[in-house]
């Protein structure tokens, strides 16, 4: 066990520091720049945001209203922050705004989903989780929003030398992903959904992606329409998610 755990006291002398000068020696390094918040505006800031956050909800109806490239782009760039499985960020973010594109989207996710929905595909067990959704195998709002943004995983990684190479921690890396890209998109006014319509195979040559990608989820994007409904569904409470372990300070 490491001394601070047996001994009870944590000071900040490290017997192994990092980066160790011969690793400074072979890879580059700079420095963090931090700087502190005062207690108080740390709580206001994580209160904001939390509050923020609360409000977020899947959207099903959306307005055709347009929004600018530049929104979608700076989405992707915040989500693509991320952190990846040894910094391979093995994610790419396919957008779309062209009718023809969304309406051929719709039209392949809704044959997917008549197979789920209608023949059965999914369970009864299924069926009644997602009863609550009232979700079917109509996928309109990939065609009425704005923009439709299809996240691809990267399996592997293939170099200019055609050899390719192992990503690490794939699923894990893009769902962190995703996350972000999802707070981003409410942090500047839009909503989207999650979707997966499922298999979703057939993103990938729809979309003219290569075969290392795989589809990890598609997201409708833009304002909600007016009026529009959302289940009324209840968040857990802290107590349901959360639990502290060992002695409180
Ligand atoms: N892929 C289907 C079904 C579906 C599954 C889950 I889990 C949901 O939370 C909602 C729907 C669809 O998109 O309709």
């Amino acid at each position: 066990m490491p001394k601070s755990v047996t001994t009870g006291t944590v000071s900040n002398t490290y017997e192994n520091p990092y980066p160790s000068p011969d690793l400074e020696a072979r890879f580059p390094f700079v420095s963090y720049q931090f700087q502190r918040r005062p207690k108080a505006e740390m709580l206001e800031r994580a209160q904001a945001f939390h509050a923020q956050a609360e409000k977020r909800r899947s959207i099903r109806m959306f307005s055709s209203d347009p929004v600018p490239r530049e929104l979608i782009e700076l989405a992707v760039r915040s989500a693509s922050t991320a952190p990846s499985g040894a910094h391979k960020q093995p994610w790419t973010f396919a957008a779309t705004q062209d009718p023809e594109v969304k309406s051929i989207l719709r039209v392949a996710a809704e044959k997917e989903e008549q197979a789920n929905y209608l023949l059965n595909r999914m369970n009864a067990e299924w069926i009644e989780a997602v009863a609550p959704m009232g979700t079917d195998h109509h996928k309109e709002y990939l065609e009425v929003a704005p923009w439709v943004v299809v996240l691809f995983e990267h399996r592997y990684e293939r170099r200019q030398d055609g050899s390719t190479r192992k990503n690490y921690y794939v699923k894990e890396s893009v769902g962190m992903a995703a996350g972000l890209f999802v707070a981003a998109l409410q942090n500047m006014g839009l909503v989207t959904l999650t979707h997966t319509p499922s298999p979703m195979a057939f993103l990938r040559p729809l979309l003219g992606r290569p075969e290392n990608e795989r589809p990890f989820a598609m997201f409708p994007i833009g304002y909600p329409l007016e009026g529009v409904k959302v289940p009324d569904l209840r968040r857990k409470s802290l107590d349901e998610i959360y639990v502290e372990v060992g002695q409180e300070e």
